[in-house]
């Protein structure tokens, strides 16, 4: 008999959907979008195929033990209790030895969006009560943007319901790939629904991504990192053929003049004409000029920045020329406008409790710089002397930049222990693997980036030999000694009774029935309030306005305008690399274990001229490298990607033998260098070098990978 159970994909996409299980003799067969959804809302490939990852043979069902050499793959199975034993011991012996900070906490998007089952607060409750361990800071996604746009806007609760879309006379998507990294799970729809409607939609990307594509649009072409010369460029336009708001300018911001004395070079001595940025950003300066007069004579337009703009040096920069751009051109606060900064998930959701952290306030290192702490500890400045690493729910051997440096410091700790699904590179690199539950076998309630709340029912029983993150460390804490401060004597389903009964939902009995609580407003426009009026609603900034120009920002260790830089070239290492989100895989999430994961090809995309000069043929296998390392792939040739430029999709499990890695993974060829003063990541900084190999693995040119000439 078919039973359905509402459920929520609890996977980082950006979207967070109201979803139906559809279970035959205890077995998922089917996952489908609940018929209760929003209208626009629409599930991705990832959470509609999750099946797929629940029933992988790839699934760990015991713990394990490391036998071999680190990175090895040998491992032995053990039962729990030997497992859990085994871990306490090594916990406290590195407390006892070296003190709680000589344990670092790890961890990214691995079940982070539930109000229980959620890999990041569950360990820093576990590790806040287990002692003063040393945290990371920051993340990979937002980092630049989450701290630069709070001294513009005094706030990062800037974003819009996709609904109010319908308004807008214009759509630029800057950096942003809404077909594939989602927006909420309505932003596709309602863009290509304004799309119908005629409304311009551009597209500002080094690549002709799916989102050009499937809204047949217009792409303008960019250089990675140079986002902010480009807007600089279109502000330029604005000042010059007086497309500004100087109305809403004067009455809502400051800082206006010393940025327009910069634009036009008063300041410097370089106007940041078209022809300028043109030569900068490989953006035609024609295309500038259009687009800039489009956008100036529309009202309202959206301009929504995806993180990539900001994943680059002067990436803090980048995120604050985005507000700049819709504060002079009085976009802000409008319904059908934006503010420019960071969108998605950026306004206020229902109210609902979630586990608790109980923070000892620990020390902390930046995530993007984890392994030079661990590395480098107290003799490079950073907090604790790093022992042990404790993983839940991340896999930087895949996903941390600089893989050959994050394998180094795995290698340099005395203990690592991790929990996880499946064996990834990370887990092969750690002492001891505990193989946990994924969403179906569980129950929770998940946060979506919508204004809703999501209830997720256990719709089949766990696969046998893994256990819940929650139980794992309700076990490991009565053995520590905390087992009661931990769990409060609740299981999960008393946990979530508990959550709700601090939630504004009214009608628990319909929200587990149907999975769906809605809030009231579905049309909300971030900062409308201020807008509307700005005594009463002034911004938490110093001057209660928006800071084009910020002191306060300075103070923290940036410049008080936005910069226009972007990183040097390097003549040795010609082309840029990007590394883009996929499709098919959230990050590294079903990289290695399932072949949808693998239609995302780890193949570099390469522009036909650079292919035709570098002797490059489709389908060909490149070598890719920099002094980072090196990457062995195929290459795609095609027009869909700026000459200068090439495209490795993030999330690919590296292979690495030899030093070589045959598996694609971008992070072989990233550093830790971070953008400042952030410490966010700097993904889209990469400069590469690409040349054609034989099937041996010699260079077409005649050196072989030792870099002897043969
Ligand atoms: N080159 C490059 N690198 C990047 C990026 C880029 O753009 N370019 N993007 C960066 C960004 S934005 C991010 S957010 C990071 C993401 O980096 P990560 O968070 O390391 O990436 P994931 O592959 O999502 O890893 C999550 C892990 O959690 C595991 N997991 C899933 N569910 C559970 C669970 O319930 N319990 C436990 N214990 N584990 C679970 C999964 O199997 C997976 O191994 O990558 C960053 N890396
Ligand atoms: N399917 C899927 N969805 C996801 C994820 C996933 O792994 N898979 N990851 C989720 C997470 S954790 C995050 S943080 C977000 C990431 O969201 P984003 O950071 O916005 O996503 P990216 O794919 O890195 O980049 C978006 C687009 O920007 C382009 N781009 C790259 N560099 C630049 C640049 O310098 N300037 C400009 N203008 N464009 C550039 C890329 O080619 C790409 O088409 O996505 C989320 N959604
Ligand atoms: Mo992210």
């Amino acid at each position: 008999m078919n039973k359905l159970y509402p459920v929520s994909c609890n996977l980082d996409c950006g979207a967070g959907c109201p979803l139906t299980a559809r279970v035959k003799n205890g077995r998922l067969v089917r996952i489908q979008n609940s018929h209760l959804k929003p209208v626009h809302a629409s599930a991705c490939p990832v959470g509609l195929n999750y099946g797929k990852m629940l029933y992988s043979p790839d699934r760990l069902t015991s713990p394990l033990l490391r036998t071999g050499p680190r990175g090895s793959g040998g491992f032995k199975k053990i039962s729990w209790d030997n497992a859990l034993d085994y871990a306490a011991e090594k916990l406290t012996h590195l407390r006892e030895t070296y003190g709680g900070s000589s344990l670092i906490r790890l961890g990214g998007s691995g079940s982070c969006r539930g109000a229980l089952h959620n890999t990041a607060s569950l360990t820093q409750r576990f590790l806040g009560l287990w002692g003063d361990y040393t945290n990371t800071s920051g993340n990979y996604s937002s980092q630049a943007t989450s701290f630069a746009v709070p001294f513009i806007l005094g706030t990062n609760q800037a974003g819009f319901d996709p609904g109010t879309l319908e308004h807008a006379g214009m759509i630029i998507l800057w950096g942003a790939n809404i077909f594939d990294v989602r927006f909420g799970n309505e932003t596709a729809r309602r863009i290509l629904d304004a799309k119908k409607r005629g409304v311009s939609v551009v597209v500002i990307d080094p690549r002709r991504s799916r989102s050009v594509k499937h809204l047949g649009t217009e792409w303008v072409p960019v250089f990675p990192g140079t986002d902010t010369l480009l807007m600089a460029a279109v502000l330029h336009v604005l000042i010059t053929e007086n497309r500004i708001d100087l109305d809403f300018i004067n009455t809502y911001s400051i800082g206006f003049e010393p940025l327009k004395k910069y634009i036009l070079g008063e300041s410097d001595g370089i106007p940041k004409t078209p022809a300028w940025a043109g030569e900068r950003c490989g953006t035609p300066a024609q295309t500038i000029i259009s687009l800039a007069r489009r956008y100036g004579t529309t009202n309202p337009v959206a301009l929504i920045p995806g993180l990539s703009i900001q994943r680059t040096l002067g990436g803090e920069d980048a995120a604050r020329m985005a507000v700049i751009l819709q504060t002079v051109t009085g976009n802000i606060g409008k319904m059908g406008g934006s503010s420019g900064a960071y969108s998605s998930g950026r306004l206020p959701k229902p109210r609902c409790g979630r586990m608790g952290v109980l923070e000892n306030t620990p020390v902390s290192v930046p995530v993007y710089r984890f392994p030079d702490a661990i590395l480098g500890g107290k003799k490079a400045g950073f907090p604790s002397d790093i022992k042990g690493i404790y993983n839940v729910g991340g896999n930087f051997l895949s996903q941390g930049s600089d893989i050959n440096k994050n394998i180094r410091a795995f290698n340099q700790v005395a203990f690592s222990i991790c929990h996880e699904p499946f064996m990834t590179p990370t887990a092969r690199y750690c002492d001891l693997v505990l193989p946990t539950t994924l969403w179906p076998e569980r129950e929770d309630i998940v946060f979506p980036t919508g204004n809703y709340l999501l209830y997720s029912h256990q719709a089949v029983a766990p696969v046998k030999g893994v256990k819940n993150d929650y139980d794992i460390f309700c076990e490991l804490a009565e053995r520590l000694g905390f087992g009661q401060a931990f769990s409060q004597g609740k299981d999960a389903g008393q946990w979530l009774d508990f959550f709700i009964a601090e939630s504004e939902i009214d009608d628990v009995n319909a929200f587990r029935e149907t999975g769906i609580f809605s809030g009231p407003h579905h049309h909300r426009v971030g900062l409308s309030e201020f807008i509307a009026n700005k005594e009463n609603n002034p911004l938490n900034t110093p001057s209660g306005l928006i800071e084009i120009a910020s002191q306060a920002y300075a103070r923290a260790g940036g410049r008080v305008l936005p910069l226009c830089q972007s990183s040097a070239p390097d003549k040795n290492l010609p082309l840029r690399m990007i590394s883009p989100h996929p499709r098919f895989r959230i990050h590294s999430q079903t990289g290695g274990n399932t072949p949808m994961g693998q239609k995302d090809k780890a193949t570099v995309w390469l522009n036909e001229t650079d292919a035709k000069n570098l002797n490059i043929r489709d389908g060909d296998l490149v070598a890719i490298t920099n002094t980072q390392g090196r990457i062995h792939v195929a290459a795609s040739v095609s027009g869909d990607i700026m000459e200068g430029v090439v495209c490795l999709l993030e999330g690919a499990w590296p292979d690495i033998e030899f030093g070589v890695d045959t598996g694609g993974s971008p992070n072989m060829l990233t550093a830790t260098e971070p953008t400042l003063p952030s410490e966010g990541s700097r993904t889209h900084s990469v400069r590469v070098k690409v040349e054609r190999i034989g099937n041996d693995g010699a260079l077409a040119s005649g050196i072989c990978l030792s870099g002897v000439k043969l």
